[in-house]
């Protein structure tokens, strides 16, 4: 029987980071062309959040994200910086809505990532966030490592960026170490420490969990999730954004994001970054939809739903066959 989440809002926000996240995935790189191709179809999707780039990592970088900016999409557009003040002004530079600031603050991050102690950490959340905020940029502030970084030290964190005037703080489990069993328990346990504060979720797919972690999250209280289309990212990727939509539809879940425009979204970021998903991938992959045996095949002309967890006709694919079509 298809059961509802246990979810405590019946909305989420995306948070697409394919032009960020997935520009990080091996071998691709989008040009300021293809951003404007693929930031306008997010948006008339219906995402509520693109997140654009990474403006200080280079001139070409700044100028495909200030071009996206200067489209004056619908969606709010986040740009990525390190707690520094060099790329919270690069970011201010390019117009953004706002700024996603990440730092990690465990010791794998004091003594590989920043070379920092905590209490120097601490001071560099605190000044980066005031920085972001006198520019008037909506701030997500992310632990990067949240998941191997101890609660109380998270915490600490987390409240620097909230005193300094972050609007939004966000978890990355960005070795995708954890299972959803801890997320609904470490997620809820922010979500009591910190229950009015918008909290992002960013799952890495390293042991296949991202998607089973995202729903769990928001069962647990997410109010946001960063996805990236066809799951594109560092390594495995992260939560993917068609799926997760297709998900979400399926738990009767909204999250603004037009069900039928899945199908293209995932064939246009195929195209863009000549890498197609998976064809077992649930939702996009091409056999996602496609039936073999003569006795699915019967019962499926007979109804649909006899081996089919949804219509892809939904998801935009041209029926019958979907995506493998
Ligand atoms: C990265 C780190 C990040 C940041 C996520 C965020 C992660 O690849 O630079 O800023 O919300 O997974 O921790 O993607
Ligand atoms: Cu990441």
């Amino acid at each position: 029987m298809k059961s509802k989440a246990v979810a405590p809002s019946d909305t989420v926000h995306l948070v697409d980071c394919t032009l960020r996240e997935g520009a990080q995935a091996p071998g691709i790189k989008f040009s300021a062309e293809t951003t404007v191709e693929i930031a306008k179809a997010l948006d008339g999707a219906g995402v509520a959040i693109v997140e654009a780039g990474h403006p200080c990592a280079s001139d070409a970088e700044f100028e495909r994200v200030e071009r996206l900016v200067r489209l004056g999409l619908r969606a709010k557009v986040l740009a990525h910086a390190r707690a520094v003040e060099r790329d919270i002004s690069a970011v201010a530079r390019t117009g953004a809505d706002a700024v996603g600031i990440f730092v990690g603050v465990n010791h794998i991050s004091q003594t590989a990532r920043l070379r920092r102690d905590e209490r120097e950490i601490l001071s560099m959340i605190d000044s980066s966030v005031r920085l972001a905020r006198s520019h008037d940029l909506t701030v997500r502030l992310t632990i990067e490592d949240a998941s191997r970084t101890e609660f109380a030290m998270l915490r600490r964190a987390y409240e620097v960026a909230l005193n300094a005037g972050a609007d939004r703080l966000c978890f990355a489990d960005s070795v995708g170490v954890l299972s959803p069993v801890e997320v609904a328990a470490g997620i809820g346990e922010l979500r009591s420490a910190f229950p009015q504060t918008p909290l992002e979720v960013h799952f890495h797919d390293d042991r296949g969990l991202a998607m089973a972690n995202t729903l769990s999250a928001i069962a647990a209280g997410a109010t946001h999730v960063s996805c990236s289309v066809n799951g594109i990212g560092e390594r495995c990727g992260i939560t993917d954004t068609a799926a997760l939509a297709a998900n979400l539809a399926y738990e009767n879940i909204e999250c603004g994001v037009r069900l039928s425009a899945v199908a293209s979204l995932s064939g246009l970021v195929e195209r863009v970054t000549a890498c197609g998903p998976d064809a077992r991938r649930p939702v996009t992959g091409r056999h996602a939809f496609s039936h073999t045996a003569r006795l699915h095949v019967k019962a499926v002309e007979r109804d649909p739903n006899a081996y089919q967890w949804m219509d892809p006709a939904d998801l935009g694919y041209p029926v019958a066959g979907g995506a493998g079509a």
